[in-house]
């Protein structure tokens, strides 16, 4: 990968020498509350993608990676479209993220489970410390675009998610983003 990018910092789009991944609804499975939901909606509905310039080689220390998340308005059931959420492979490295456009939350979690969160409006910067899960969930009606920049070493562990989720679930409920306790 070269440094033939660029960024846009109205929109958070890249272009050039980059990557792209997008996740769709039948990526999710067992991610949310709700699977019967969920199961029923169009499989390959896109969830999110991510633009990323990683110029260097991942899981060498001593690199930054680049990228912005573009995370859809949707619901499954009661529950937010959400990104699937990770600690890093490499447990002592950190993160930011910062919100270009959009409404959300960033769900960030302790290895022992606490979790707290962050609204995230245009303009908000996010800074999650080593050794801390991250989830994005839309809560708006609009895409969610958030930049990121981390280590490039960080490398992604999505297992532990996989099996326990977060301490927190964000639902609509009464119109309202609402954090409830995961059961
Ligand atoms: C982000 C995330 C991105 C997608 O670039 O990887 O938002 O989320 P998931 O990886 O949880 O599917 C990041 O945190 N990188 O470290
Ligand atoms: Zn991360």
């Amino acid at each position: 990968m070269t440094d033939n990018v660029t960024f846009d910092p109205a929109t958070g789009l890249m272009a050039g020498d980059i990557q792209q991944s997008q996740t769709v609804i039948k990526d999710m499975q067992g991610l949310y509350e709700d699977e019967a939901a969920r199961l029923a909606l169009p499989q390959e509905t896109a969830v999110y993608r991510v633009q990323s310039h990683c110029r260097e080689q991942a899981g060498v220390a001593g690199g930054l990676f680049w990228g912005t998340s573009f995370l859809s308005p949707g619901l499954v059931g009661d529950e937010y479209f959400m990104t699937k959420g990770h600690f890093h492979g490499e447990r002592e490295t950190a993160e930011y993220y910062f919100c270009i456009s959009g409404q959300g939350m960033l769900l960030l979690m302790t290895e022992s489970g606490e979790t707290v969160w962050k609204t995230l409006s245009p303009g908000a910067l996010c800074y999650i410390p080593r050794r801390q899960a991250h989830r994005l969930v839309n809560t708006g009606d609009t895409t969610l675009a958030v930049g990121a920049c981390w280590p490039s070493n960080a490398g992604h562990d999505y297992g532990s998610i996989r099996q326990k989720g977060f301490g927190v679930r964000v639902k609509k409920i009464n119109g309202v983003p609402t954090a409830v306790p995961n059961q």
